[in-house]
């Protein structure tokens, strides 16, 4: 009788604390799942700007790639159809009279080309003052057709950057690659990463 009340005595001597440490632990477990999740969150949320990244740059450098085709096909840079771009007179995936072209070489054209961000991807050829030949590769902040003012696929700056990195050196406001308008066609750039773009230009020589 005197060891079952020990005993009895013991045993709710060792619930009572338990009780209340069961209480913390839960509390301390709930603040764990919750710092979990925000990192499982913000992983998934890195990760998925990761591949936006890494599909815009395999974008840009398969155009990079096919302006060049065309260039050694016909001897031109192909032309450029701006705002008004369709699949009639795409240059990438329509003979608009060019000699040697032997395309189409860009599956669906250039034209409706989009990226990740809700913008389009975008081609411009031209000389600049100096008398040379270059063009432009851009990730527009504008869905395809629409002017400069649209901006409803904004490139968030990280991945401005990202893509930099990748493409050239890393930072926006120098180098071939910059951010800024596609409008940008001057030697001396217009940088501007609030515009949430990116141009990138290329030299025929
Ligand atoms: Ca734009
Ligand atoms: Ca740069």
């Amino acid at each position: 009788m005197k060891y079952k009340t020990y005993n009895k005595l013991f045993k709710t001597n060792r619930q009572k604390p338990k009780k209340a440490f069961t209480l913390i632990e839960l509390l301390v477990v709930i603040a764990i799942i919750g710092i979990l999740a925000s990192v499982v969150v913000v992983n998934v949320g890195s990760a998925r700007e990761k591949a936006k990244v890494g599909k815009a740059v395999s974008d840009m450098k398969e155009i990079d790639t096919v302006v060049n085709m065309f260039l050694n096909d016909t001897g031109v840079y192909p032309g450029d159809c701006g705002l008004l771009c369709t699949a009639a007179n795409d240059p990438f995936i329509n003979n608009l009279g060019v000699s040697g072209w032997s395309g189409p070489y860009i599956s669906g054209g250039i034209y409706s080309k989009n990226h990740s961000w809700g913008g389009h991807l975008g081609y411009y050829n031209g000389i600049d003052p100096g008398g040379n030949a270059y063009y432009l590769l851009y990730l527009d902040d504008d869905p395809a057709g629409t002017d400069s003012t649209n901006n409803t696929g904004v490139i968030p700056l990280s991945a401005l950057i990202a893509i930099d990195k990748v493409l050239d050196d890393g930072i926006l406001s120098s180098g071939r690659a910059r951010a800024g308008e596609e409008g940008d066609h001057s030697n001396e750039g217009r940088y501007n990463a609030t515009i949430g773009e990116i141009v990138i230009r290329n030299y025929i020589d």
